[in-house]
């Protein structure tokens, strides 16, 4: 019964909800970069499994929280920052590990690791602030967020991660630098997906955007292309190996 129930529930996308039509991309997609992962994860080595597991529950953690944000938005045609926000602060501190893990080779320590989690926590709470419990100071939160993400991007730039990269050298290196690419660019369109979707100063410059749609080509681009930088240094350091 309950299954007939599930299965029937299926709610009407309008031609023009780009809205919903986002989530319900944004969830195939990581469902189809989760298979991605995980069906190639035994053809390397078990030191590199471990990367492309943690590239895969990314966009599986994703997946499923996508087919609930489709879902809240369809009934509420609202935006579901709960979910969104639980999201990431499953999958952020997971691109946080991903960073240890590869640089583990030149001798990374789990304090590295801890920082940034820690700073991608701080980013993350105080962005959930400003967008759902605080919305009048939204700028501040999202100020304070942003010093955490320039935190992140300074030492995974300039510092502590990046001369630890140095050390290792080649594909990693090359990695690493992808990945710093990512968290600068890439990262940078969540900023403007809140400033699209909360009130302050900057409501004029950005307030055409949708938050959501916003969000759901971050997600994508970041979730999905993370992982691949990840799967393809694997594939050129067991190349190389063989
Ligand atoms: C897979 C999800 C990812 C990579 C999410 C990343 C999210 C951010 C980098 C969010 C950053 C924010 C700011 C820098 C300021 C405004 C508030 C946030 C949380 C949107």
């Amino acid at each position: 019964m309950n299954t007939l129930l599930l299965l029937t529930e299926v709610s009407k996308i309008a031609p023009n909800d780009y809205v919903g039509f986002s989530f319900f991309v944004g969830c195939m997609a990581m469902m189809a970069a989760s298979a991605f992962f995980f069906l190639s994860m035994n053809s390397f080595d078990r030191k590199w499994r471990v990367s492309i597991l943690v590239s895969g529950l990314i966009t599986f953690i994703a997946a499923v929280h996508y087919w609930y944000m489709r879902d809240y938005w369809s009934s509420f045609a609202e935006s579901p920052v709960f979910f969104r926000y639980v999201d990431w602060v499953l999958t952020v501190p997971l691109m946080c590990v991903e960073f240890y893990l590869i640089l583990k080779v030149a001798g990374a320590k789990k304090s590295l690791m801890w920082k940034l989690i820690l700073l991608s926590v701080v980013m993350l709470v105080t962005g959930y602030f400003g967008e759902a419990v605080d919305r009048d100071n939204a700028w501040l939160w999202g100020l304070v967020s942003g010093l955490a993400y320039f935190w992140i991007v300074a030492i995974i730039w300039f510092g502590e991660a990046k001369k630890l990269a140095q050390q290792a050298g080649g594909y990693v290196l090359s990695a690493h630098k992808t990945l710093c690419w990512f968290v600068l660019v890439g990262w940078a369109i969540y900023p403007i997906g809140y400033m699209a979707g909360t009130p302050g100063w900057y409501e004029s410059i950005f307030g055409g955007l949708d938050l959501d749609v916003v969000y759901n080509i971050g997600d994508a681009i970041n979730k999905i292309g993370f992982g691949l930088v990840i799967y393809n240094l694997a594939v050129q350091v067991q190349s190389k190996n063989a």
